[in-house]
C-alpha cells in the first residue's frame, strides 16, 4: 500500500490519502486551490451555481490532463464560498478564501459584493477574475490583481442608451433601477448615453433588489406617458416589471441591460415578455466556434442548461490555469504577471486584458423576445 501526499501552495502537508493504484499515479501532487465566490443561497443562487459549474468544468478538464507545473504534478481543487449576494458576508468570505490560501478567486457575481471583496484579494496579492460583475468602477481602483472577462455596463447599458435614443426613436424615456451597485450603475450609464444622443428622460424611479411589487413606481411612470421603459436590475424583477407594466396598461417598449436574457425571464413574464429587448454581455454562444460544444457538454455533465455566466467562469478559470503553466508557478505573485499577457481564445471569444484588467475588445449583444423566445438582433464589439 502506497500513500499520496497532498501539499498546499505554501508547503504545509494537509492530507494523506490511501492510494490503491500504481506508484507512478501516486507521485506527490501539490493541491492548487481555485476559490469561487458568489451567491449559493438566496435570490441569486442560480447564478452562483451556474458560475460554480463553469469553474468545476474547467478544473475537471484540467485535472484530466494530469497537469504538472514547474516540473511538479499538481491537482486543482475547488474552494467554493457562499457570499449570499450580501456585501457584508462577501468580505468575510473573501478573508476566508485568503486564509484558505487559494491561488486565485473566480468571482464574485454581484458588483456590490465584488467591489469590497476585490480590495481584500488585492491586499493579499491574490488574482481575482470576475465572470459576471459589471460595474465599471471594479477595475478602476488601481488594483493590479483584479480582472474581468465580461463587458462592463459602461459598454452594455451605454449601448442600450444609444439604441433607445437613436434606433427606437423613443421620445419619452423612463428609468427604474434596483439601487444595487449593478442596477443603479447601469441605469446611470443608460441615462448618460440617452442624453448624449439627444434623448429625453421623463422619469427615474427606483426600487430595491428584494421587492416584488412595483405598482407605485410604475403608476408614477405611467403618468409621464413614456414610450420606452428601461430597467436596471436582474431577470426575475425585470420579468415582474414588464408583466405589471402590461397589467397597468403601459404600452411602452421594455428595455433592459445585462442579467435579464435567460429562460427565467420568459418563464415569469409569459406572453408579456414578447417585444422586450435586452443588451447582454458577449456574443451569442451559438455563433462562437466553441459555444455549442460548451452548451452541450454542460448539459451532459450537470443535467441542466447553463444559465448565463458559466462560460465566462469557465474561461476565467482557464485563463488562470494557463497563466500558471506559462509562469511555471502556482504562486499568485508569479502567475499574476503572466495573466497580464493573456491572449486566449475562450468559449466566450478572445480574452486579452487592458492595463486595468478589463477585456480589450468586449462585445455586447441585443436580444429581443419574439414568440416567447430570445432572438439575437445585433452585436457590437468595442475597438
Ligand atoms: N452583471 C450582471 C449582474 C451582476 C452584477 O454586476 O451585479
Amino acid at each position: 500500500m502506497l500513500s499520496r501526499i497532498c501539499v498546499s501552495r505554501r508547503p504545509l502537508v494537509v492530507a494523506l490519502s490511501l492510494c490503491f493504484v500504481s506508484a507512478a499515479a501516486c507521485a506527490q501532487e501539490a493541491e492548487v486551490k481555485i476559490g469561487i465566490a458568489g451567491p449559493l443561497t438566496g435570490g441569486g443562487a442560480a447564478y452562483g451555481k451556474d458560475i460554480e459549474n463553469g469553474v468545476r468544468m474547467a478544473v475537471d478538464e484540467a485535472n484530466a490532463g494530469h497537469p504538472s507545473i514547474g516540473g511538479k504534478p499538481v491537482k486543482f481543487v475547488v474552494d467554493s464560498q457562499d457570499d449570499q449576494s450580501d456585501p457584508r458576508v462577501s468580505v468575510q468570505v473573501a478573508q476566508r478564501l485568503v486564509d484558505d490560501e487559494v491561488s486565485v478567486v473566480i468571482g464574485h457575481f454581484n458588483s456590490g459584493t465584488t467591489l469590497p471583496s476585490s480590495k481584500i484579494y488585492a491586499k493579499a496579492g491574490i488574482p481575482m477574475i470576475t465572470p459576471a460583475a459589471t460595474n465599471p468602477t471594479i477595475t478602476q481602483a488601481g488594483l493590479s490583481t483584479i480582472y474581468r472577462v465580461i463587458a462592463t455596463d459602461a459598454q452594455n447599458a451605454g449601448n442600450a442608451g444609444t439604441y433607445a435614443a437613436t434606433v427606437t426613436k423613443a421620445k419619452r424615456i423612463a428609468i427604474i433601477d434596483d439601487r444595487t451597485a449593478f442596477g443603479q450603475g447601469e441605469a446611470d450609464e443608460f441615462e448618460k448615453a440617452v442624453k448624449a444622443n439627444g434623448g429625453t428622460i421623463v422619469d427615474r424611479q427606483f426600487t430595491n433588489d428584494k421587492a416584488v411589487d412595483f405598482s407605485a413606481q410604475l403608476t408614477a411612470i405611467k403618468s409621464t406617458n413614456p414610450d420606452l421603459v428601461f430597467f436596471g436590475g436582474l431577470d426575475t424583477q425585470a420579468a415582474m416589471i414588464v408583466k405589471r407594466m402590461r397589467q397597468l396598461g403601459i404600452r411602452a417598449q421594455f428595455l433592459a441591460g445585462g442579467g435579464v436574457m435567460d429562460a427565467n425571464f420568459i418563464k415569469i413574464a409569459g406572453d408579456a415578455a414578447n417585444g422586450s429587448s435586452v443588451w447582454e454581455y458577449g456574443q451569442p454562444l451559438s455563433t462562437l466556434p466553441k459555444g455549442k460544444d460548451f452548451e452541450a457538454k454542460f448539459k451532459q455533465k450537470y443535467g441542466v442548461d447553463m444559465l448565463a455566466y458559466a462560460p465566462f467562469a469557465y474561461d476565467a478559470t482557464w485563463v488562470a490555469i494557463k497563466a500558471m503553466h506559462k509562469s511555471n508557478s502556482t504562486k499568485p505573485a508569479d502567475f499574476n504577471t503572466a495573466m497580464k499577457g493573456t491572449d486566449y481564445q475562450g468559449v466566450t471569444g478572445r480574452i486579452a486584458f487592458t492595463q486595468t484588467g478589463d477585456l480589450k475588445n468586449p462585445s455586447s449583444t441585443m436580444y429581443q423576445v419574439k414568440n416567447v423566445a430570445w432572438t439575437p438582433i445585433t452585436t457590437k464589439t468595442a475597438d
